[in-house]
């Protein structure tokens, strides 16, 4: 049903539509998935707000692709500005990856890109990959389903969790005391000050005294005014209807800018089955941390007795919170304060080390090891990696064939969501010990530890390697891997 085109195409602007009905076919082409990104209200708090979205003409918000479907997308910018959206979690050619440098473009207002290429199955997003979209909502699901789930017994949820702001997000990176001409900035720091790296700030046991200044400095830098499941705060949130003994396969993507979350079950046990969209060993539990552009599939099952069942997401360090309800068909579902009473604990690598791949990277020695620091600081407010900021960066460089391990070595205070384009990656390391764990796309490096990740360097290109934290990228926390 789904042929594809005879050879991949990208083309930005006007020629796009035009270059794709040139295409010589294989068959007959199916018909191209038709994406827009969009302009549109929402009304946060009883308060309208002006965002983005990425919707297909019905209004449905992203894609889901069946089983064995190519990612045969037309995208087309009707934002009245220039943006670019990155598939995030995909792995297609380098230059159908969505992001703007000066062998691709940025989509112009009113043009049109076309995409094709094989998609990898599993829970994954779009956002936009420009300026700071991302955090005006510029965000959407892409579920890529495999034969297993068609023929799975569930009912599919897929949650998108954001933080939202009614404030310009370009005045609130000024206010955290970012300098003019990013590019530059940072430049200039010598090596991280680890001296001056206080570890007792750390002790978590302030935690329970509400969050003060001191600590939300470390997990947050941002207050934001809500924060968002599907668009909706807790005073309106998504119910869903599951049957009493029903399972749910939730799809939990965290597509916030600057926030990582506590997935709470509630009263319900979950079993964690995928992260970024790849199959683990099953991990039993109520409570999963996770950290910005990562995935999380939970496999969790009603009652027989059935219920409401909220299934929140916790701000890390704070008492904030968002979230759906699941509620069998006659269940009476109770408001749930936006507000816990208690504050989340900061989000660890704890969960990671628990984990294990179900399709590892294949035993091969690595060929190439490399390091990499990150660095920064809240004043300044400048984040780097090597203590080089974009465009001043020294990139990776791999060459193809090879298996790659980098560690990556915080020394900075604060946690920092390491995301990689192009590739997959199996986390092998944390704080020195060597283990097989996840495979991933965005890993948490923990304050003052390190992580190792091992990929295979089979995808050319230039490859954003960047941290996932919109604001620590946009002040210069990124580099690239490139091929020899
Ligand atoms: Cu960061």
């Amino acid at each position: 049903m789904y042929q594809t085109l005879s050879r991949r195409g990208f083309m930005a602007g006007g020629t796009a539509l035009a270059t794709l009905a040139a295409l010589p076919r294989i068959a007959i082409a199916s018909a191209p998935a038709k994406l827009a990104i969009t302009r549109r209200s929402l009304e946060v708090n009883g308060k309208a707000a002006s965002v983005f979205g990425i919707q297909q003409a019905d209004g449905t918000h992203g894609l889901t692709l069946d089983p064995g479907q190519r990612f045969l997308v037309e995208l087309t910018n009707k934002a009245g500005e220039d943006a670019v959206i990155h598939w995030h979690g995909m792995t297609p050619p380098y230059l159908q990856d969505g992001v703007a440098d000066k062998e691709r473009p940025l989509l112009a207002a009113d043009a049109t890109a076309a995409y094709d290429f094989a998609p990898r199955t599993g829970t994954h997003w779009m956002h936009s990959h420009h300026g700071l979209q991302e955090q005006r909502l510029m965000a959407a699901p892409l579920i890529v389903h495999s034969a297993d789930d068609q023929k799975a017994d569930v009912q599919e949820v897929v949650v998108l969790l954001h933080d939202f702001t009614f404030r310009d997000p370009a005045e609130i990176l000024a206010g955290l005391g970012a300098p003019g001409g990013m590019s530059h900035a940072g430049h200039d720091m010598s090596g991280h000050d680890m001296s001056g790296m206080d570890m007792s700030g750390m002790d978590m046991g302030g935690m329970d005294m509400g969050g003060g200044a001191a600590m939300a400095m470390d997990l947050n830098d941002v207050d934001y005014d809500a924060y968002l499941a599907n668009d909706r705060t807790l005073a309106d949130p998504l119910v869903v209807r599951a049957e009493r003994m029903g399972r749910v396969r939730l799809r939990l993507i965290n597509g916030a800018t600057s926030t990582a979350f506590h997935i709470d079950l509630g009263s319900l046990t979950g079993s964690v089955v995928a992260v970024d969209g790849n199959p683990i060993q099953p991990v039993g539990g109520r409570r999963f941390p996770m950290t910005m552009g990562q995935r999380l599939d939970i496999l969790v099952e009603l009652p027989k007795e059935g219920g409401a069942f909220p299934i929140l997401a916790e701000r890390e360090g704070g008492v904030e919170r968002t979230g759906i309800i699941l509620a069998t068909p006659d269940a009476t579902v109770a408001r749930i304060a936006a507000q816990g009473d208690k504050a989340a604990g900061p989000v660890t690598v704890d969960f990671e080390r628990q984990l294990s791949a179900l399709q590892p990277l294949a035993a091969k020695d690595a060929a190439a090891r490399l390091r990499i620091t990150l660095n920064g600081s809240m004043s300044p407010y400048v984040w780097s990696i090597n203590s080089e900021t974009f465009g001043r960066h020294h990139p990776l460089e791999v060459r193809e064939g090879q298996r790659v391990i980098v560690e990556m070595v915080n020394q900075s205070m604060m946690a920092h969501p390491m995301h990689l384009h192009g590739h997959h990656f199996q986390v092998v390391g944390l704080d020195g010990s060597n283990f097989q764990g996840a495979m991933r796309d965005t890993v948490l490096v923990p304050i003052g530890g390190s992580v190792s990740i091992a990929f295979d360097a089979d995808n050319r290109g230039r490859w954003p390697f960047h941290c996932h934290n919109l604001l620590h990228m946009a002040t210069g926390m990124m580099t690239e891997v490139v091929y020899a």
